[in-house]
Parts: structure tokens; sequence; C-alpha cells
């Protein structure tokens, strides 16, 4: 039996969006991507290797997965296979127990498999004591989901796509620290905490095979990584805020464009970003990014956050709203779920 180790690993909202897959077995993206890491939003995770378990064992927010399941199949499952191919010394022939929570909705947009899969890693790195640095665990979380790779670090985070087939040199590294923009702002609205229809993993690849807009987004890529970057090192708030802005819509355009549609707005989706729109117009300086689901996120400084907040709360069908900064590197814990 290896030891009982537990890790928490903050979620991320990309900059700059990773939306599909060179390589769907090893997890490769066509593009590279620039995230910040989110306090207050987390998966805390504890695993246990023994032989004496006769089967994986997964329960996530207190409900056990079925193993048979393709969801588990897809997820969970392939990382753990694919942790048993990589380290056959050290995990082949042991089953892992593995307890996981989020706190927040799961699947509804806020990205729970970057949490999830950086916590996992970490915590399978700590249990089976691989020592592995934090390129290798970038990678590691890589194999369970793409945006994983990111929630590794903290503050400000670029992946980049790499080009060799093998994945070596596609993980993540920090651009900056929490502690280089205290004062930068993530206002999260949930519009809706109901599980999303199509699942990103399966978006993805049906906007790579069917989008004719997807080759002119992978051509704008280049130049938004280059200028939020350059906007994070010189806390350049409206150049970071416009790329960002532009780069969703941007992404958004091969969902819509897909075959079938992907469409993850609703009504009140819509209504806030008409709402940035408006308080940008008066003056207050707030641009808004969405991913996989109906949340809008609007990015922000902190002398702004209040009179925001007072403002959103003129659209109705707004479930709740979270308010959060940069976060922290993912971390071992000695609290254990088990
Ligand atoms: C992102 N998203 O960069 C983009 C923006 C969603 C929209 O990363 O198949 O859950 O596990 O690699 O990481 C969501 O994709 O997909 C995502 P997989 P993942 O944050």
């Amino acid at each position: 039996m290896t030891k009982k180790a537990s890790a928490i690993a903050n979620s991320n909202i990309a900059l700059v969006k990773y939306w599909g897959k060179r390589n769907e077995d090893l997890i490769l993206p066509y593009n590279s991507s620039i995230s910040v890491t989110l306090d207050k939003i987390y998966t805390h995770t504890t695993v246990e290797f023994s032989e004496n378990l006769k089967r994986d064992i997964i329960i996530i927010n207190d409900k056990e997965i079925n193993t048979q399941d393709s969801e588990y199949e897809e997820y969970v499952g392939r990382f753990l296979k694919k942790l048993r191919e990589l380290y056959p010394n050290k995990a082949k022939n042991l089953n892992a127990k593995i307890v996981s929570r989020n706190n927040f909705p799961t699947a509804a947009g806020l990205a729970s498999s970057a949490s999830g899969f950086a916590a996992l890693a970490l915590a399978c790195n700590e249990a089976l004591e691989l020592n592995l640095s934090k390129k290798e665990l970038s990678i590691l979380a890589r194999l369970g989901s793409g945006s994983a790779c990111r929630s590794i670090y903290g503050g400000f985070v670029e992946w980049r796509k790499g080009i060799f087939e093998d994945g070596r040199d596609s993980y993540a590294e920090q651009i900056a620290t929490k502690e280089h923009w205290p004062d930068f702002r993530i206002i999260i609205c949930i519009t809706s905490s109901k599980e999303k229809k199509i699942k990103s993993r399966a978006g993805m690849k049906q906007t790579v095979l069917t989008s004719p807009f997807y080759k002119a987004w992978l051509e704008t890529i280049e130049e938004d990584i280059r200028l939020v970057k350059k906007g994070i090192i010189e806390k350049d708030f409206k150049l970071v805020g416009s790329v960002a802005e532009l780069n969703c819509l941007r992404m958004h355009s091969t969902m819509i464009t897909t075959k079938p549609p992907i469409i993850y707005w609703n009504g009140a989706t819509i209504e806030i970003i008409n709402l940035v729109l408006r308080l940008r117009e008066e003056g207050i300086e707030c641009y808004f990014t969405i991913d996989a689901g109906p949340q809008v996120k609007i990015l922000c400084l902190e002398e702004f956050v209040k009179d925001i907040v007072e403002r959103i709360k003129e659209v109705n069908e707004i479930e709740n709203i979270i308010i959060t900064s940069p976060g922290d590197d993912a971390k071992v814990t000695n609290e254990h779920l088990f």
C-alpha cells in the first residue's frame, strides 16, 4: 500500500483559449493558450494506491463513479491507464482509491477538469513518490485534461502547444506570480449551474472537423499570445482585457459555426455581454470572457469591482456571483478526505 496523499488545485480561466487537439490520445493542442489561475475555486483530492483493493474506487462530490461508464473511461480511467503505462514500477499492480471534491458546480463551464486533474496529478505524484518536477507534473496533468496542465501553476500561465509528436514540449509555464498583479479581478457570473450538454472534449473535436473558421482562428493565436503576455508583464489591463475578449469571441465563432452548432450561451449570457459594453462606454474599464458554458467572467481591476457588482444586479437570472483574484500553485495538503 502507498501512503495516502492529498492535493488542492485551483481552477483557471483562459485569456487566450485552447480549443482543438492535434493529438487526442496525448491531449496535444493545435494552439498555445494563456490563463489566470483563480483563488477560491478549487478541487481537493485524496489518493491511495493499494494491492488490497479489488478495483479502482472513485468518489467525486460524494458520489461513487461507475467505472464501467464511458465518461469514466474517457476521463479518470484514461488518466489512470496513462499513469500506469508511464510509471509501471510504481503503479502497475496497484488499484487506486480516489476521493475528490469541488467547491463549485461540476461541468458548468467552470473548468472542473482543470482543477480536478491538476489536483489528481499532484496527489498521485505524492502517493506514488514519483518525485516529478513541475514541468513533468504539468505534462501528467495534461494527459488527464488539457487545461489542467495550466492549473499546476498559480498567477498567470502559458501552455505552450509544443511541436513534438510525443508531447514532451507541451506543458505550462508561469508568466507571472499572483503577487505581480494583485488587483486583477475575475467576477464570475453564474447564469446556470446545470451540467452543460456538450462537453469540451467532444465539442472541440467536432469544431476541428467541421468549422470553416477553425483555420482562421488558429491564424490569430500567436499575435494574441504575444499581446496578452506583454500586457501581463507590463500590467497593461486594457491590452489584456481587450485581446482576451476578442479571442473569446473568435473561439465562440468557431463553436457556433460547428456542424451541428455548439451554442453555450443563454439569454443572460448575452445580457451580461451587453452590460459590459455599456459599462465601458461609461468609463468603467471591464471586459468579458466566456468558456464552454453559459457563465460570463468579467475581467476588471479591484477599483471597479463594487460598481460592476452593483450593475450586474440589473440582469435577471444570475444565480450567483463569485469574485476571484489570481490564485496559488497547486499544493499538497495534509487534510485527507478519507
Ligand atoms: C480553455 N476550454 O482554454 C478552453 C476555453 C474551454 C473553452 O480548456 O479535452 O476540459 O480535457 O483537454 O481542458 C476546456 O477543455 O478539454 C477548455 P480536454 P478541457 O480553458
